[in-house]
């Protein structure tokens, strides 16, 4: 039997080439070689406030993106974290085994609580949920980008802890990040991870970003004062642009340095600007063609969940029984 992975994203704002070169990307890829679960992570999304009929409409938005970029839905299950209930079930469970110190500690949750009036709970609680998701599958790895990195260390310190309090229940999930594209600063201040939540319009360029924008955006994208690639001496706006392109062509460092080396910031912008219109070009057309189709993607979802239900609920049963709780033969 394959090795299962599993990995999701929220269904809120848009989807970025960070989003796409750091997570998405590496799904497809890897796919073949795994049993895989891809999920879009709907109970994750509303522990900030979301929009009722806005997040109804990302979610398939985002499930039309999943196939578009290539998942395919008859080697891997793509379904919605809220319609298998195994998944808040088991959250709980391994809440009870949280000090609340460890998350905390998340900076994640410090980044987001910061700008809250007041913070929910269920931000506090993110990365149990997020652990519930992978242990529900005993998930051998979870391909995400490094902003998700600090999440992984702690889902391995519950699924321990559980381990050492009621026996071997849990396997230990690997982090798989991409070698390049692990991490896609914004356009506009390299400084900060590009990001969904970011309002400013030069800031992320979107999977469904038109070529004229996509354009825009880059030839906007903030340098610095020097005028040609200098590899001695990146800045870090330079230096993303530079990953951007080698994470979308696949290039090696030597490639990349045979090419750009010497080549003046306007130049560099331009060929990263043709990279990303010429690899977004064939998602964008499969993502209009799936949205073209009404109740496709709510078949895709429907019949993730049945296949991935099964194996949810076992895991819930055994967590059950090693704890204690009334699980009835
Ligand atoms: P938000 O800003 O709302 O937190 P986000 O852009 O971080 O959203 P998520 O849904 O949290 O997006 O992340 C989905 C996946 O994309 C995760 O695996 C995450 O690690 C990855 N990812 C997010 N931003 C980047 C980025 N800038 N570079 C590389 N990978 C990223
Ligand atoms: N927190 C993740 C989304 C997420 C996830 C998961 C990723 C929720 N559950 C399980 C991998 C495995 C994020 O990208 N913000």
């Amino acid at each position: 039997m394959k090795p299962r992975v599993f990995s999701g994203m929220q269904p809120s704002g848009n989807l970025h080439i960070g989003n796409y070169l750091g997570a998405l990307k590496n799904w497809v890829r890897i796919q073949p070689d795994y049993e895989a679960v891809f999920c879009i992570v709907d109970l994750h999304a509303v522990t900030l406030y979301q929009d009722p009929a806005e997040l109804r409409a990302k979610i398939l938005e985002l499930a039309a993106l999943y196939l578009a970029a290539g998942i395919d839905p008859h080697q891997s299950a793509i379904m919605v974290q809220s319609s298998v209930a195994a998944h808040a079930e088991l959250a709980w469970m391994l809440t009870c085994v949280t000090p609340v110190g460890w998350l905390e500690r998340m900076t994640q949750y410090k980044t987001k609580a910061a700008v809250q009036e007041t913070v929910g709970d269920g931000l506090l609680q993110y990365p149990v949920l997020m652990a519930a998701d992978i242990l529900l599958y005993q998930a051998a790895i979870v391909p995400v980008g490094d902003d998700q990195a600090q999440h992984l260390e702690l889902t391995r310190d519950i699924a321990q802890r559980f381990n050492s309090l009621y026996g071997e229940t849990f396997v230990m999930p690997a982090t798989s990040l991409p070698t390049v594209g692990a991490r896609i600063m914004g356009l506009d201040d390299p400084s900060k991870k590009m990001s969904k939540s970011e309002a400013g319009a030069g800031h992320a360029i979107s999977l469904l970003d038109p070529p004229a924008t996509i354009r825009k955006k880059i030839m906007r994208a903030t340098t610095d004062s020097a005028p040609a690639v200098d590899f001695a001496l990146l800045g870090p706006g330079v230096e993303n642009l530079l990953n951007i392109y080698q994470a979308f062509s696949g290039w090696d460092a030597e490639q990349m340095r045979a090419h750009f080396a010497g080549l003046r910031y306007g130049d560099l912008k331009k060929q990263v600007a043709e990279m990303v219109v010429a690899s977004l070009e064939p998602l964008q057309q499969r993502y209009r063609e799936i949205a073209a189709e009404p109740g496709y993607v709510d078949g895709i979802l429907r019949q993730g969940a049945e296949r991935v239900a099964p194996i949810a609920n076992s895991t819930v049963e055994l967590v059950k029984r090693r704890m204690g709780l009334y699980a009835p033969c």
